[in-house]
Formats: structure tokens, sequence, C-alpha cells
């Protein structure tokens, strides 16, 4: 019987020196040390001995199961080290591995424009309007006061849908729409995109964006359209700029102007940017025609109104220098990620 329990000894613990698994451990204590173990087993026959042999082979065998159980032990948090080790191993993250640069988007320059003319108009109790882009003739032009042999109306320049219908060549065809729905007092901007039949450079684009204005209340004067006017170049360009009027013509305005700011580059001393006369053209206004007012809906005896209209392409070239309008179509992310 003693040498059953060295043999088993023997085989317990090569059996145990070739364990490397954790998990094999537990059915290993269950294999020689559980109560159907191996070792029980041995234990089981302990009935036949002498007397004298009984606690000698019992010190034995508990001294084989209290080494076993301390060898368990130890493989155990041998083991548990490894399995420790490995998994730091494996987790272990380089702080100083440089991070993957990821490309941030940004708003496209003519938006970054557009939403600080917004703001200003908005700041002044303005509203956004917006309508087609694919538009009637009949407001393109015929409500505009533009009449049928007007230079404007020509197929050079206008893109023609059908008869009737062509691409807007202005946001203006929009406020004719507010005035039909809406009664006075109206106070709105119209930002869109707009459309002419012009030979590209770098100056003309066949689609470029306008931002137009219309106010109309009763009382409505010249002075309102200066002064609003003027408050939005010094907002737009910073509190220095001056601004001056010119007389000018439109169909669906009379007076008509177009204004002028004093150039941000030189304080309005003169330099290339303003080709050296202190001033930059920034839009054209006027006191909107009554018969424009009458195709609107509204009673030119009662109201009048004030309208403008700015080409956003060419503001943002001129406060980013900018120096070709092309570039803002291309989208080529070069260009876009300098804003
Ligand atoms: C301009 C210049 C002057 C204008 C007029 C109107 C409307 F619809 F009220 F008659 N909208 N926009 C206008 C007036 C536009 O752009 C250079």
């Amino acid at each position: 019987m003693q040498t059953k329990l060295e043999q088993i000894r023997k085989e317990a613990q090569n059996a145990l020196e070739k364990l490397d698994k954790l998990d094999e451990l537990s059915s290993f204590r269950i294999e020689y040390l559980g109560k159907k173990g191996k070792l029980t087993r041995i234990l089981r026959g302990m009935g036949s001995l002498s007397p004298e042999e009984r606690p000698k082979i019992g010190q034995l065998a508990n001294e084989i199961r209290a080494h076993l159980e301390a060898e368990i032990e130890k493989k155990t948090r041998l083991l548990e080290e490894e399995a420790l080790n490995q998994r730091l191993r494996d987790e272990a993250i380089d702080v100083t591995i440089p991070g993957k640069a990821y490309h941030r988007g940004n708003l496209h320059p003519l938006s970054i424009v557009l939403n600080e003319i917004k703001d200003i108009f908005l700041g002044m109790g303005f509203q956004i309007a917006e309508g087609p882009e694919v538009e009637l003739d009949y407001y393109n032009f015929e409500a505009l006061n533009i009449p049928r042999n007007h230079p404007a109306r020509d197929t050079q320049d206008t893109f023609y849908i059908t008869e009737n219908i062509v691409l807007r060549t202005h946001t203006s065809p929009t406020q004719i729409r507010v005035m039909e729905k809406e009664k006075p007092p109206i106070k709105i901007i119209v930002p869109g995109r707009v459309y002419r039949s012009d030979e590209v450079d770098a100056t003309h684009s066949p689609i470029f964006h306008q931002v137009e204005g219309l106010v109309i209340d009763k009382n409505i004067t010249m002075g309102d359209l200066k002064g609003t006017l003027d408050v939005f170049a010094k907002e737009l360009f910073g509190p220095r700029t001056r601004t001056q009027f010119r007389p000018h013509h439109f169909p669906f305005t009379e007076p008509s102007a177009e204004m002028d700011a004093s150039c941000a580059a030189c304080d309005g001393a003169g330099c290339r940017v303003c080709s050296y006369t202190g001033w930059i053209e920034i839009l054209g206004a006027g006191m909107v025609h009554p018969k424009v007012l009458m195709y609107g809906g509204i009673d030119p005896e009662k109201y009048s109104g004030f309208a403008f209209g700015m080409g956003l392409d060419r503001i943002v070239n001129l406060k980013y220098g900018i120096d070709d309008i092309r570039l803002l179509f291309e989208n080529d992310i070069r260009f876009l990620d300098q804003f």
C-alpha cells in the first residue's frame, strides 16, 4: 500500500508539472484528492491493514494530500501570474505612439459669410425667406417690371427650361412671392443660388449666390434704405467703414442706387484691392417700383419699400482676398481647408 501511495504521489507530481491551464487544476484536484479520487480510493483499502501499519499509512496519505494541496496552490499562483502577465502583454498600450489625426471638416467660405450676413440682418429684425430656383418667367421678369424686350431676358443670359420656366437669374422672384402671401410690414432677406448663362472666367460663374432684401411698411423712405445698409456695411466690414450711394438704374426700383463701402484693406486711402479708388462696390438698391408693389398685391398709395441685392461670391472673395470665383465651386479640399 505504501508503494501504491508513493506511485500516486509521483504520478500526481508528474501530471501537475504538465498542467499549464488554470481550469485543468480543478479537474486535477478531483482526480486525485476528490471523494472518488485516486488517493481516497487507496485509503478505502486501509481496513485490511494491520493495526500497526494503519497510522503510518494514514500519516503518509495525509502527508501526500497536504503536499499535493500545497503543490496545487503553488501551481495555481504560478498560472495566475502567467495569465496576468500574458494579459498585460496583450493589452499593453504604447502611449507614446502618435494619435491618428482625423480630418475635421469646416464650413464653406460662402456659408461662413452668409451666416455673418444673416446674423446682421436677423439682428435688425429681418426674417429669412427662400424660394424655388426653377422659377416662372412671370416671377423672374414680368412681376419685376422687366419687359419682354429687355436685354436681361435674352436667352444669351438666361437659362430657359421652357418658354415660361427659367432658372432664376436673381432671388427677387421670391420677394414677389412673399409680397403675394404676406401683408406689410415685410422685412426679409432672401439668400440663394442664381443662374446666368455667362462665359466662365475669374469673375463669372453660371451659378452664383445672391442675398437680396426687402422692407415694406408705411412711410419707408430712402433714408431707411441708407441707414439700414450703412449699418450693415459697418457690421460686415468693420466700424470704420463708410458708405456712399451713386445713382443707378434697375427696372424694379425707382429711384435706384449702387452702394460703395470704403475699402477695408486701405481704409479708403486707395490700394490694389480697390483699384486705387478707396471704394468698393457692394450692392444695388432702390425704392421698390410702384408697379412691382402692385404685382405683389400691395397698394403703392398706402405702402412704400426699399430693396437691395448683393453678390455673395464677390463679397466672400473680397473678405478673404480670393482672386478667382471658380475656387468657390471647385471644392478642392486644399482650398476649403484654409477657412
Ligand atoms: C437689386 C438691386 C435693387 C430688388 C428688388 C426687389 C423686389 F422684388 F422687391 F422688387 N428685390 N430685389 C433689387 C433692387 C435687387 O440687386 C442688385
